[in-house]
């Protein structure tokens, strides 16, 4: 072998320049400063000469352990990775404002909520629960909806989800509730799916969980955007005034282009033609300066009044109907920027629902109480140290001091030797540090004279917490006749997928409890005899129906962020496609070309730009299709499965299709029927983006 340089150095022309010192180039002064910033270095500002090949002992002799660049290089990448978060792992995250619209200081002297036009600085996660960090945007599943409010009185982390309320009282079940859903601890499947034996079984042993799995078995486990979901604080919070005053308090997102949801055959075919289809949409919508943007809403109560209620309001199994305490609109969040780096902002962010601001604190509520201790501790865990707060997402914008010292990968440089409290260190003129402030500091709620929390330490729930069925038949029976069918289907679906027989009989004996008619009809749809009525701890009492928890109750037809797929080929009538373009961005929506290829198209006048090509760019991914085909390309295209599953899909979901005259063959062949969601191009407007329920009886057999 000879020792000589190898001919090949595989060094490109430029090095990608990274910052990596922070020192505006002061350390560099003896360097020309031009190379000194242009320059990759390691960890520690050594300038790295080559980056494409390791030190050898000669051109094939072994890699020398010597080789420092190579080592760092190898070592760093070694341990890119963090524990995943044990649920919510799948997030995606983004920056924004939020807004005081309607000041509310009688009722809180939280600081984001004295001024109307106040604003304070926001980072929002949204993420699945149950799959990994790598798993699909769209399984049946609770969305996480987790705010950071970085306010002028410190940090508020607002940790809710898209579904009002949870599965347990008591936060000594987390543990089990979240093993239950997981993949199964010996085979390590299925990822990312309730479908499966432990989670029903888990389900039917503990009545309380089924409010939450009808909403999630509803169509809101399986959410068309982020941006169209709403989000909840679950728990009844406390608000305090500057007097000292208190009300109880719920906290709901409203998205302001409403709610919707996909279907589940649609959600399933989503999950194969974009893994990341809600990320790419939340990232998009922002870059394209489309900012999601939700209302801020309160339901405020007080204590009398909770305590007339046939549930109770610290029960977290438990909501409180919008028709019973309106929801009063206190500001807007805005989404307006993207992360700019996904691992350093989304991946890092550590919530706590700890993080409160004078003005809001909690209650009793038994799940809440667990919380407060899990999320500090779990941070502790995924990011490797005590001092995460100081990871600049998670740092607040107000300035912050305090005692606590030291510990892994401290970053602030205390000064001085002030590092307790009570300190005479001010008399001889040294740095004394900070001290309490009790005027202006968070204290807590004390409670309400005559009511005071004590009592023997007892392992029990409240009597007050012991009706499962109520709510959950409130929920069933406030649904759309086409809803409650979805909501059967679903529940068919998952119980299909357990293999224990006493599982799937004994999740029906409980939903004879709820609502006899969704029981019979879950039976029936597995094949299976109505199993006898499970024995509730106490009986369900008829609510009030509630039109608020029913998404087709409030649907209105709306492009404003949909999404319509536009089909053409060669050819096509390029001012149809122009007009529909234009009438869509008017709206407010946005359009995605779809050719049989990609590239440019010779179109009736000059050539189109393709977006997405046929078999890439399902119909799944819109919201509505609309169709520019001459006859002859129509006729070549039903001869192509993705172009006539293009129709058939869009049909099946529900979807407006708005087609030209020469489509039909196509449509033909797709099995589509003329009806009011099938309309021409001209008529496109008229109709809008919305769904045709009322179609789906005659595509689908639902339970
Ligand atoms: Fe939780 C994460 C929401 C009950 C323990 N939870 C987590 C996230 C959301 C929620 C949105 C993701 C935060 C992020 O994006 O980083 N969790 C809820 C809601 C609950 C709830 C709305 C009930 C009302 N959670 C709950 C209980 C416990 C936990 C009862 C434990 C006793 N949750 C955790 C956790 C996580 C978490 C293990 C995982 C990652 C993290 O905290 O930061 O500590």
């Amino acid at each position: 072998m000879s020792d000589s340089k190898t001919a090949f150095s595989g060094q490109p022309d430029a090095t990608s320049l990274v910052d990596v010192t922070g020192t505006g180039g002061e350390l560099h002064q003896t360097l020309p400063q031009a190379d000194a910033q242009a320059c990759l270095t390691d960890n520690f500002g050594h300038r790295i000469a080559d980056n494409q090949n390791s030190l050898k002992a000669g051109a094939h002799g072994p890699t020398l352990l010597e080789d420092f660049v190579l080592r760092e290089k190898i070592f760093h990448f070694d341990h890119e990775r963090i524990p995943e978060r044990i649920v919510h792992a799948r997030g995606s995250g983004a920056h924004g404002v939020f807004e005081c619209t309607h000041p509310i200081p009688e009722l809180t002297q939280a600081t984001l909520f004295q001024h109307k036009g106040a604003t304070c600085p926001v980072f929002v996660r949204f993420s699945t629960v149950a799959g990994g960090a790598g798993s699909v945007d769209t399984p049946r599943d609770v969305r996480g909806f987790a705010v950071k409010f970085y306010t002028d009185a410190g940090n508020w982390d607002l940790v809710g989800n898209d579904i009002p309320v949870f599965f347990i009282q008591d936060a000594i079940k987390f543990p089990d509730l979240v093993h239950s859903v997981k993949m199964e601890a010996d085979r390590g499947y299925p990822q990312a799916a309730s479908a499966h034996d432990t989670f029903w079984d888990f389900v039917s042993l503990v009545p309380e969980t089924l409010h939450t799995v009808l909403w999630a078995m509803s169509d809101r486990g399986i959410p068309r955007s982020l941006r169209m979901i709403e989000g909840f604080g679950v728990h009844t919070f406390r608000f305090v005034n500057a007097q000292g005053a208190s009300h109880l308090v719920k906290f709901h997102w409203k998205p302001v282009l409403g709610i919707a949801s996909t279907t589940w055959d649609e959600a399933v075919k989503i999950a194969g033609a974009d893994n990341d289809f809600h990320r790419r949409d939340l990232y998009e919508a922002i870059e394209r300066g489309d900012y999601p943007a939700w209302d801020l809403g309160v339901q405020v109560f007080d204590e009398e009044w909770a305590a007339r209620q046939p549930y109770d309001v610290l029960d977290a199994t438990k909501l409180v109907p919008e028709e019973d305490v309106p929801v009063r609109i206190v500001g807007r969040m805005t989404l307006t920027r993207n992360v700019s780096n996904f691992f350093a902002e989304t991946e890092q962010v550590a919530f706590l629902p700890s993080n409160i601001v004078p003005g809001i604190d909690f209650t009793n509520d038994p799940l809440l109480q667990g919380r407060l201790f899990s999320y500090l501790d779990t941070q502790k865990s995924r990011l490797g140290t005590t001092n995460f707060h100081q990871i600049p997402i998670n740092a607040p914008r107000c300035p912050f001091q305090n005692f606590q010292r030291d510990g892994l990968m401290q970053t602030h440089v205390p000064t001085g030797r002030a590092n307790y409290e009570p300190n005479s260190l001010a008399t001889v003129g040294e740095e004394a540090g900070p001290r309490a402030c009790p005027s202006t500091g968070f204290s807590s709620f004390a409670g309400l004279s005559g009511q005071e929390d004590a009592g023997h330490k007892l392992r029990l729930r409240p009597e007050s917490f012991a009706d499962h069925y109520s709510q959950p038949r409130q929920f069933y029976r406030s649904q759309t006749p086409n809803e409650q069918a979805h909501i059967a289907s679903a529940i068919v679906f998952e119980l299909s997928k357990v293999g224990l027989e006493h599982v799937q009989t004994r999740v029906v004996s409980q939903l004879r409890v709820v609502d006899e008619g969704l029981a019979a009809r879950v039976a029936a749809g597995l094949g299976m005899d109505l199993p006898e009525r499970a024995t509730p701890a106490r009986e369900p009492v008829d609510l009030r129906l509630s039109d608020r928890l029913s998404i087709q109750k409030q649907a209105q037809p709306d492009i404003r962020g949909r999404v319509v797929g536009i089909l053409f080929a060669q050819g096509s009538n390029v001012a149809s496609i122009r007009a529909l373009q234009d009438y869509v961005a008017k709206e407010g929506g946005s359009t995605v070309l779809v050719a049989p290829r990609v590239g440019k198209i010779a179109v009736s006048e000059g050539v189109l730009k393709a977006d997405g090509q046929l078999a890439g760019s399902p119909s799944v991914l819109f919201d509505a299709v609309c169709s520019v085909l001459l006859p002859e390309q129509a006729q070549r295209l039903a001869q192509d499965a993705a172009a006539v599953q293009w129709f058939a899909d869009a049909y099946v979901h529900c979807k407006t299709i708005a087609h030209c005259k020469g489509t039909q063959v196509l449509l033909d062949k797709a099995g589509v029927v003329p009806d009011e969601g099938v309309v021409s191009l001209e008529d496109f407007p008229r109709v809008g983006v919305t769904r045709h329920w009322m179609r789906e009886a005659s595509v689908r057999n639902l339970a």
